[in-house]
């Protein structure tokens, strides 16, 4: 009860209620003046709990010289600054395999709902326009479907798993070869030419800032379906607005965006794009069971016992 954690964002209710009611918590989101808070803290503060879109950022890290956890609630770590923790002997986890069904099942509703025009069908029996304007326009068969996969990693091969139900064939970017039935295409652009349907389940950070480029999308072309589950970074938003615009890109479902929570009016016009609010994780069962795995972490080093997902 007496050691301090500093809380850097809200967490999931249940998760951050058990954590104050362990810890001493500190939210450092809501002090008014932060400085001080983590000036107060320098001496005594060895864990830090966050989420995978706050993240931890080296200055942080610098003035809490005591810091040894970094407990993220989240899988993604790419908001880190993992060189810095590793250089520094802070241990960093975060929670995964308990959202990877999720975040799967996700992806592939939002790829249902892009080919199928869900919401605008939806929208179509609820404006009025099914007794004004009659059947509204075809859409897109799902099945024989060709879909890429950029990162073939948990979250990744559930996709696949899940889009081989629906009878579509699949082939996956990454950057390495796996021990898997399914096509390996070592360029995104190549797969993207190839594929009806992208889908980014890779992490964020460097390594992929920007991976679905505009080549991509414009290799998926008119008829094609881009879904992103991932992080906005790994596609070229601008790029990808315009081309959701022009209809040299066909659809997309998107789950997160470049400086979220804020989504361009450009994007939220096209008709054809289905929205949601980074809720891939989103049910109860998975953010009760990531919260577990954040509060366990922190148990576990204030215990002195081994963490259970370090990254
Ligand atoms: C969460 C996520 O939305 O796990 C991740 O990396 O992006 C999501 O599951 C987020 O971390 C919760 O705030």
């Amino acid at each position: 009860m007496t050691r301090p954690v500093l809380l850097l964002c809200g967490l999931h209710e249940a998760t951050q209620r058990e954590l104050e009611s362990t810890w001493q918590v500190h939210r450092y989101h809501e002090a008014t003046d932060k400085a001080a808070l983590l000036a107060s803290l320098a001496e005594a503060c060895e864990v830090v709990v966050t989420s995978g879109g706050r993240g931890c950022e080296a200055a942080l890290m610098k003035a809490l010289p005591k810091l040894k956890l970094i407990s993220c609630f989240g899988v993604g770590v790419a908001a880190i600054d993992l060189g810095h923790a590793r250089a520094h002997g802070i241990a960093v986890t975060n929670t995964p395999d308990v959202l990877t069904d999720d975040v799967a099942d996700l992806a592939v509703a939002l790829m249902l709902a892009s080919l199928r025009q869900v919401v605008a069908a939806d929208r179509w029996v609820r404006e009025g326009a099914w007794v004004k304007r009659g059947t509204m326009p075809l859409t897109t068969a799902v099945a024989k479907r060709r879909v890429g996969i950029v990162g073939l990693g948990r979250i990744g091969a559930a996709i696949a798993t899940r889009c081989a139900a629906f009878g579509t064939e699949i082939a996956y970017h990454g950057p390495n070869r796996k021990p898997v039935d399914w096509t390996y295409f070592a360029d995104p652009v190549e797969m993207a030419r190839w594929a009806d349907v992208v889908i980014a389940a890779c992490p964020g950070g460097a390594a992929t800032k920007g991976i679905v480029s505009r080549a991509v999308l414009e290799a998926l072309g008119p008829a094609g379906h881009f879904v992103n589950i991932a992080r906005g970074s790994v596609v070229d938003q601008p790029a990808m607005v315009e081309l959701l615009r022009s209809g040299a890109l066909g659809g997309a479902g998107l789950d997160v965006f470049d400086d979220a929570p804020h989504v361009p009016q450009a994007l939220i016009d096209v008709p054809r794009v289905v929205l949601q609010p980074h809720h891939a994780s989103g049910t109860n069962e998975t953010r009760t069971a990531m919260g577990r795995l954040t509060l366990d972490n922190v148990a576990a080093h204030f215990a002195g016992r081994s963490l259970l997902t370090p990254v």
